[in-house]
């Protein structure tokens, strides 16, 4: 830390002026996020909270000033939430005043103002607020393009940790001694559901469930923002699926069941014990087992969830859902998805929310509030109502089964693809491989928790930190031979999958059932010459994943050093942390090895691209590049519909799999 805050000395910069360098602009974010709970430790925006005038100009707003004269209003009307509070964004009035400042910091027309804004209401927010809408307007701002966001399990350790470690953490701090705490998985062995507690609370996984809501948002009104976020209704069917999935592939991988979907109707089976606490508010709610469910007082009645499921339902089962103006919608085709997910999650994009309500969101909070559905007790919102905590409790799983299962009736009442639709004339996937081990082991990641302890500007920090065991593979490779008959190169995108070929009562699983449960790996474009091509891949080179971002004190140092020294950063491959880690690709499977059905598919590149020219750019953006997702086909394609006739599978020459065993032998890799 001293060496931190005597860099910040140096680094006394442009901040005033019109152009502000990528660096700069990754210290002051930095800045506005290290300590959020504390003094700003950086001296020149410490100024700015007070010389800083927000309503300055209107010029300096692309809205006029629309924004900041409505956030000056709340707060000089003193309605702003308090400090040291509890925040959710499925509580409406925190979450708008997260977004009047999200608002603000979107209409900031220049880096100057942005950081005047962040700087004057850091201090005068509620914490958990500025950290939501800094996040938010850091990855939807155009003057942010490079900045890398501080991890977030780094910036609020409280929702990712357990109360116990920081408890520890709060013992170090007192003593002024060093610690370096053991993280361990929520409950006890003589609950199974422990066994796959390293998956729900995977700070990666958490992180990146949390960076996907950020980015596609269900406040996200495109009135207010500069575009449209493309397939936002089906990206959250697809992201839910694929953890709903890949949770059922990991209690497999564990001899357990897969998850059963929740019902209004029926007895939550599993209780919750979160072993969890906030910040500022006490301890997260547990909720005991066997409980049934109860109406939740000032959110919704049990019964008014049935008639909101009944109502989509019909619309699946009509084909068309009714929008507000009672005109018809129809979503028995590829679209269909998109719409459905857009009233599922609800958002701004629901084309009628008064009558299909917000399932998804909705569910969240009475299943959060089980604990005390009627207030009796004052207690926080639940582990379900923050999308970092949501996945600990294994509810969350079963309501998104709940739900998985919802789209999947609809995905069902789609006609099957015909053979025509899928092949790709003239280029044959000849064979599919894995060279190298498939094989998880558990290893000890180490990240730090200074920024949850409280401190003072005067006493040095000592190093407090956490190691955590999580999920990892050794590295392999993976072998596509695909031949092109065609005579010239050709544009072509390979989709890889992989599903559990057996249930737990090793039952093989039917082709249906596999396609419903499969775990998509990677999609890219490739360019295929005539004859023979050998496509080689690395789990690394995945589309869906992404590399640990650097830890929050070497974000703060990369920039601080070249501030100094007037140097570029470079910290590209960490933009954006959306994907799933790298080293959480594959599921655990088991010392006797897991089999899996892994599958290639290669389909017409050219048929494929939304995006003109898009083969010439190697790097295929999974989550959409310019607010244009680049790949023409449904999220899982072609296996995201039901096949009438299984023998069409071995007639299709543009595909093809094999059975590969997924092996964890207990190995236990220490880093210290
Ligand atoms: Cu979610």
């Amino acid at each position: 830390m001293k060496a931190i805050a005597l860099l910040c000395l140096l680094s006394l910069g442009s901040i005033g002026s019109v152009f502000a360098s990528d660096a700069q602009k990754q210290h002051d974010v930095n800045y506005m996020l290290w300590k959020v709970n504390e003094e700003m430790r950086d001296p020149t925006m410490k100024g700015l909270e007070e010389t800083f005038e927000p309503e300055g100009a209107s010029a300096h707003y692309d809205d006029g000033g629309a924004s900041i004269h409505k956030l000056m209003q709340e707060l000089e009307q003193h309605r702003l939430l308090e400090q040291k509070h509890w925040f959710s964004l499925f509580n409406t009035r925190q979450r708008h005043e997260a977004l009047m400042l999200y608002d603000v910091l979107e209409h900031s027309s220049d880096w100057a103002t942005f950081v005047g804004n962040a700087a004057y209401f850091r201090k005068r927010m509620n914490e958990g607020e500025f950290v939501y809408a800094v996040y938010a307007a850091v990855l939807h701002s155009s003057l942010t393009r490079h900045v890398v966001l501080p991890p977030l399990y780094e910036v609020t350790p409280h929702m990712f940790t357990n109360s116990e470690v920081i408890t520890e953490a709060y013992r170090a701090k007192m003593t002024q001694t060093p610690a370096k705490i053991k993280s361990s998985f929520t409950g006890s062995q003589s609950n199974p559901e422990q066994r796959v507690a390293y998956f729900g609370e995977d700070i990666g996984m958490n992180t990146h469930h949390v960076m996907w809501h950020l980015e596609f948002p269900f406040w996200w009104d495109d009135s207010h923002e500069s575009h449209h976020l493309d397939r936002k209704g089906e990206n959250f069917f697809w992201v839910h699926h694929q953890l709903t999935v890949r949770f059922d592939a990991e209690r497999l991988s564990n001899y357990l069941a897969p998850v059963e979907e929740l019902h209004w109707e029926d007895p939550i089976h599993e209780g919750f014990a979160p072993h969890t606490m906030y910040k500022y508010g006490g301890h997260f709610p547990s909720r005991p087992d066997e409980i049934i469910f109860e109406d939740v007082d000032g959110v919704a009645r049990v019964r008014d969830m049935i008639i909101t499921e009944n109502r989509i339902r019909d619309a699946i089962a009509h084909g068309y859902v009714t929008a507000k103006d009672g005109s018809k919608i129809n979503i028995r085709d590829a679209h269909g998805i998109d719409v459905l997910g857009d009233i599922i999650e609800s958002s701004t994009y629901s084309p009628n929310a008064q009558y299909y309500g917000a399932l998804h969101n909705t569910a969240h909070v009475m299943l959060g509030r089980q604990g005390d559905p009627h207030g009796k007790y004052d207690l926080p919102p639940g582990v379900l109502e923050h999308f970092e905590t949501a996945t600990r409790d294994p509810a969350f799983f079963r309501l998104h089964k709940y739900m998985d299962n919802i789209f999947k009736e609809h995905k069902h009442s789609l006609p099957a693809y015909t053979k025509e639709e899928l092949e790709f004339t003239g280029v044959a996937v000849d064979s599919i491989g894995v060279e190298g081990p498939l094989e998880t082991y558990f290893e000890d990641f180490e990240y730090s928790l200074l920024n949850a302890v409280d401190d003072t500007v005067e006493i040095d920090d000592v190093d407090i930190s956490t190691f955590v065991p999580r999920l990892n593979h050794k590295d392999f490779t993976v072998k596509i031979d695909v031949t092109n008959n065609n005579g010239e190169t050709v544009d072509g995108t390979v989709r890889i999958f992989a599903y559990p070929r057996f249930d737990n009562n090793h039952v093989k699983f039917t082709l249906n059932e596999g396609f419903w449960n499969a775990i998509e790996l990677d999609k890219f474009w490739v360019k295929l010459a005539p004859g023979a091509n050998h496509i080689v891949r690395k789990p690394s080179e995945s589309s869906l994943t992404v590399p640990d971002v650097p830890c929050f004190k070497s974000l703060i140092e990369q920039a601080d050093a070249a501030l100094a020294s007037g140097s570029e950063l470079h910290l590209e491959e960490f933009e954006s942390s959306l994907g799933l880690p790298n080293r959480f690709l594959v599921p655990k499977g088991n010392s006797n090895g897991m089999e899996f059905v892994l599958i290639a598919f290669v389909s017409d590149g050219k048929a494929d691209a939304a995006v003109e020219n898009l083969h010439t750019n190697t790097v295929f953006n999974h989550y959409g590049l310019e607010g244009k997702y680049p790949d023409n086909r449904p999220h899982g394609y072609p296996l995201d519909r039901h096949i009438d006739d299984e023998r069409l599978i071995n007639e299709l020459p543009n595909w093809s799999h094999s059975i590969v065993k997924v092996f964890n032998h207990g190995e236990h890799i220490h880093h210290n």
